[in-house]
């Protein structure tokens, strides 16, 4: 059975299976790609839900493991040489894992690349715009009452984020052609994220992105995407 003792996290919570990989996460954007690329690569795993309610990202058992203070991260205990890892940003864990299995990403050195320069576009691109979007718009609109300028400005990188998504998927099933990769795990929770949780569709003109959104549809359609939008469960 392997050790996890030297991770701290481990201590408030604890692995019922020290053998399969521990994620630590939330239903959120971020939270479920790393839920979804599991459950599409029928890997073990076991789920602790961290509490935003009571700033558990933020306790020193989970900043032990990610010094960000951030969901999701993950101890995979058979990391490279069969010894245990932690890994902390979704982009890096996504990374790891398809690198793990050989899934999820291509196997020739372009598409690798290709794929990587999406889920960067991802990273760095829709995560902080459509993040910083739904701040404003969702929730803390009072701060903003009478300066229309950070919605508007969040809005608009959202929208042009989108319109480089819609010439992308235009004529292609993924992000990758044919192949469904980490670059879409990465980013189609983030499209339905802003719908669900920030009411987003109408202000970012969702209908006018018809690639975008069958992609978004064909994604969410995926069984182990359904199973892995509602990962950690509430207790
Ligand atoms: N770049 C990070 C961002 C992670 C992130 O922002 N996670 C959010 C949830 S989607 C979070 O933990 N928020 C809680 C907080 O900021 O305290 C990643 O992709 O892992």
């Amino acid at each position: 059975m392997a050790d996890l003792s030297s991770f701290p996290i481990t201590s408030r919570w604890p692995a019922k299976n020290p053998d399969i990989i521990q994620l630590y996460s939330l239903p959120t954007p971020n939270g479920v790609k790393i839920s979804i690329a599991l459950e599409e690569l029928g890997l073990p795993y076991e789920a602790h839900r961290i509490a935003f309610d009571s700033n558990e990202q933020k306790s020193p058992e989970f900043v032990s493991l990610n010094p960000n203070g951030r969901i999701p991260a993950i101890i995979d205990p058979n990391g490279p040489d069969g010894k245990p890892i932690g890994l902390f940003e979704s982009g890096a864990i996504l990374v790891y894992l398809a690198e793990k299995t050989g899934k999820l990403i291509p196997s020739d050195a372009s598409g690798r690349y290709e794929t990587l320069c999406w889920v960067m576009f991802q990273m760095g691109g829709i995560g902080p715009m459509f993040g910083q979007f739904g701040h404003f718009f969702k929730w803390a609109p009072e701060k903003v009452a009478n300066n229309p300028y950070p919605v508007e400005r969040y809005r608009d990188e959202s929208k042009r984020l989108l319109g480089v998504l819609e010439a992308r998927l235009e004529g292609r099933q993924w992000l990758m052609g044919d192949e469904y990769t980490i670059a879409d795990i990465a980013t189609f929770p983030w499209i339905e994220g802003a719908r669900k949780f920030y009411g987003g569709a109408e202000v970012l003109d969702y209908k006018s992105f018809p690639s975008v959104m069958a992609w978004v549809e064909r994604g969410l359609a995926r069984p182990a995407a359904q199973r892995g939008l509602e990962i950690p469960k509430k207790e």
